[in-house]
């Protein structure tokens, strides 16, 4: 009998191989990419300022930017593209996606939008007022911009085991409920402009929020007079994790999940390059209010497009209408997060120090513990992406000081309080295979981690500096 999985490396016990779940499609169309030399990788790096994200993508061997718009799509999406309606007002195509809002979220009033941050920029306006704080588990940067943008203040409540990397908890997205609501009396129910549950929890490592929380989000919210929604662009991994890690839920379908957790919102804005697997778009949805919904849909023609395309193609408003029911598909789902958690494995098995457990869009390592001698100042997880980049050709993102910046009325360099390097994998895009080369490449760098040096600025800019800002080791 087969004791041990005999392709790449030797892992996997039997229980867990017949626990493995291959990948629920087959591959009829592929991109070729190649690993660069070593020393063009070096030159690559130096000319990229030390900055992963001024890489060429052409120089990249495995891409875990993002999972953002880098999916594959369906030969049924593909198809969908060929059938666009690109009348410029009453698209069938919007008509299809309104269609599968309904189905799958129970949501009455949709609104494309060319991707996330369109959704945000057409709804934060209506609810803000000046000086409003926004409460939220743990805002997305970009949301947390559009929030500022808005006159508002963004603030986080995400409960404190999430930054308990090596102590695993389930609902690392959760929100500290009790914490929030000393936070709404002390500041007065006059200075809340809404509460914005993220699902998943991106930067507290994709991590879930659980369905009693959302309960119990919503109720402050009724309790208050506060207005809930949720910033949804993972919100069928989230609804997987429910499943697998809430008690009650076990036997629910995902589908009754799905429409359980919209329930505990009044609206959502969703970064649709996710979940619902498409390259670009996004949509704005209102549950039943048709007050705000005529209000969002003005704004959307100046900052978005007329209401039934709002920034999209109709073939793209098609792909999404699609993608949106089969990134609910349970089989995808769970050789979804289970690709993520192979990766984790082989991570923790090989002693590399990350979030647990894994979450659901990437494997976050613990920069702070793999390289305790870089200060937060020097970026240990920038250092840990250049170094992954030069290993193996793998390009991962820097989530901890580097994005974090500066204060912004003192200008010191904020600490965050995690220095991770975020290896975001795309869907259905990579291969195990895949993930065996980064799980190599990490646990070789974990040999010599002492090695690794800090980064200073050559070149620093105000504002989101971490997409362009230029550095260099700190000894050079
Ligand atoms: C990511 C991307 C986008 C995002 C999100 C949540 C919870 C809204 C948005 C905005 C962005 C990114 C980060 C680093 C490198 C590349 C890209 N997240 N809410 O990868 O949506 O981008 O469509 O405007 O995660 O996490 P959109």
């Amino acid at each position: 009998m087969l004791n041990k999985l005999d392709v790449s490396k030797n892992y996997f016990q039997q229980e867990e191989l017949d626990m493995r779940m291959a990948e629920p499609f087959r591959i009829k169309m592929v991109e070729p990419i190649k690993m660069i030399p070593r020393e063009e990788r070096e030159r690559a790096l130096i000319e990229a300022g030390y900055n992963p994200f001024l890489l060429k993508a052409e120089d990249v061997y495995i891409d875990l930017l993002t999972d953002s718009g880098t999916g594959a799509m369906s030969d049924n999406q593909w198809a969908g593209l060929m059938l666009g309606d690109e009348s410029y007002a009453g698209s069938k195509n919007y008509y299809n996606l309104v269609q599968s809002v309904k189905d799958i979220i129970g949501y009455n009033y949709t609104i494309p939008t060319h991707q996330g941050r369109g959704a945000e920029q057409v709804l934060f306006p209506l609810l803000i007022q000046k000086g409003q704080y926004i409460l939220g588990n743990m805002h997305f940067d970009t949301t947390k911009a559009h929030i500022e943008l808005s006159g508002g203040r963004a603030v986080n409540f995400v409960t404190e085991r999430a930054f308990q990397t090596t102590v695993p908890f389930d609902f690392k997205g959760n929100f500290d409920c009790e914490k929030m609501e000393s936070f709404i009396k002390e500041k007065g129910v006059e200075s809340i402009g809404f509460i914005l549950i993220t699902i998943t929890c991106n930067s507290s490592g994709g991590q879930p929020v659980s369905m009693e929380n959302m309960r119990e989000v919503s109720a402050i919210g009724k309790k208050y007079g506060i207005r809930v929604f949720i910033d949804a662009a993972r919100f069928a991994e989230n609804a997987y994790f429910i499943k697998q890690r809430e008690k009650g839920y076990e036997n629910k379908s995902i589908a009754e999940i799905i429409k359980e957790q919209f329930s505990y919102g009044e609206g959502f804005t969703m970064s649709a390059k996710k979940d619902a697997l498409v390259n670009i778009g996004g949509i704005l949805a209102l549950k039943d209010d048709e007050e705000l919904y005529t209000k969002a849909r003005s704004m959307a023609v100046p900052m978005e497009g007329f209401p039934t395309y709002g920034g999209l193609a109709g073939r793209d408003m098609e792909a999404l209408a699609r993608g949106l029911r089969e990134g609910t598909d349970e089989d995808y789902l769970a050789y979804r997060i289970g690709q993520v958690e192979y990766l984790g494995k082989r991570l923790t098995e090989g002693g590399v120090p990350i979030q647990t457990p894994t979450g659901g869009h990437a494997v976050f390592v613990d920069a702070k513990k793999m390289l305790p001698h870089i200060s937060a100042g020097q970026f240990p997880a920038q250092s840990l992406a250049n170094e992954l980049y030069l290993e193996a050709g793998v390009r991962a993102v820097e989530i901890g000081s580097f994005l974090l910046g500066r204060d912004p009325e003192t200008g010191v360099q904020c600490e965050s309080p995690m220095e991770l390097l975020r290896l975001t994998i795309p869907r259905r895009t990579y291969t195990n295979n895949h993930m065996d080369v980064v799980a190599d490449a990490l646990i070789a760098i974990k040999e010599r981690a002492h090695t690794l040096q800090g980064y200073e600025f050559t070149y620093e800019p105000q504002i989101l500096r971490h997409f362009t800002a230029r550095l260099v080791p700190t000894w050079k």
